[in-house]
């Protein structure tokens, strides 16, 4: 028999019909370039479809040179962890939320100053404008690219497995769960309730194990993780606007080729407004969904959380740790805060 080299075998069978006579799968050649993409989120969200997409648009406009392979819910370990494999270059990309990269970029938590954005013509003007461009050249110095366009993670809102919250007093004791992040803490401490920080790949059995009694997150995710399963009240705080950062690895994103480079930043950005209005959809039937599946909603007073934590020297503390021209951006896009 003719010794036959493995390129010209695989030649053979990529010529051949999808089932070929031997009764073997047509076999796809391996992508040159291959980018592992991890993040904290179930494969229904928006985030992983609209990811899902671009990874299938760069595959097909590089000719299949270039595969990014999405490794979603935590497959890759939680939050912190993958924040470590993005900067060693373990993972090539991955989307914390603004309060989890602020472990490494502090400045990136500035959007998420309790209640400083009324709704999402604030903020997109602030992160497609010079809010966003602030937080993006904090995170290049840390040998991280961002890409332009911040993707959508929401408003968060408050659950409960006890008593409803309806004012700033209900906060005193709260045992609530908030991520990885010194702002979160920082807020919920002020509010006099008792926050534990844990990632989100722990917050679901937190809940039902009854380490902590409550949790905060945008409706979106409170129903693809499920954690209505584990919660009687949402309280309509919309304390917090958070949104996810798609990070890559600086020596592997500078290491690409340009054209490469052009054709992934362009599907990325392109997703991530997609994913933006996919959340936008989702927030004018969410609620109703989570409702017919046991969870109660009411109004809250959002007076009465802004007044205690001005009282507590909230806004004040984080100015002074954002810095002023931080802070003087956010403030140009949302009015006076402290
Ligand atoms: O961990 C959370 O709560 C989540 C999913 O919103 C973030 O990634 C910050």
């Amino acid at each position: 028999m003719t010794k036959v080299t493995r390129r010209a075998l695989l030649g053979t069978l990529a010529s051949a019909p999808a089932l070929s006579v031997i009764g073997m799968p047509l076999i796809a050649r391996a992508a040159e370039i291959e980018l592992k993409y991890g993040n904290n989120l179930p494969l229904g969200h928006p985030l992983n479809v609209r990811a899902q997409e671009a990874a299938d648009r760069v595959k097909t406009q590089t000719n299949g040179r270039v595969e990014i392979k999405i490794f979603p819910n935590n497959q890759l370990g939680g939050d912190t962890d993958m924040l470590s494999q993005v900067r060693n270059g373990g993972i090539t990309f991955f989307t914390p939320s603004a309060l989890v990269i602020a472990t490494l970029v502090p400045v990136a938590a500035i959007n998420a100053v309790g209640f400083a954005f009324a709704d999402y013509d604030q903020v997109w003007k602030a992160m497609d404008g010079a809010l966003g461009a602030h937080v993006r050249a904090a995170i290049s110095k840390v040998n991280l690219f961002a890409f332009e366009k911040v993707w959508d993670n929401g408003f968060r809102q408050m659950t409960t497995s006890g008593r409803p919250i309806e004012s700033a007093k209900e906060m005193a004791g709260l045992k609530i769960r908030v991520p990885v992040s010194p702002l979160s803490l920082s807020m919920f401490k002020a509010l006099d309730s008792a926050p534990v920080s844990l990632q989100f790949s722990e917050v679901y059995t937190s809940l039902q194990t009854k380490v902590v009694d409550a949790q905060e997150n945008p409706l979106p995710i409170i129903q693809v993780a499920k954690l209505y399963e584990m919660q009687k009240h949402c309280a309509v705080s919309n304390h917090i606007w958070d949104g996810f950062w798609f990070i890559a690895n600086g020596r592997t994103w500078n290491g690409l080729p340009a054209d490469v480079k052009k054709i992934v930043n362009e599907a990325i950005n392109d997703a991530g407004m997609q994913q933006r209005e996919d959340i936008k959809k989702l927030n004018a039937t969410v609620r109703t969904d989570l409702e017919s599946k046991g969870l109660s909603f009411n109004k809250t007073n959002p007076d009465s959380f802004r007044a205690k934590l001005r009282e507590a020297g909230f806004y004040k503390d984080w100015k002074d740790r954002f810095g002023a021209e931080a802070w003087g951006l956010l403030e140009g896009a949302v009015g006076a805060l402290a």
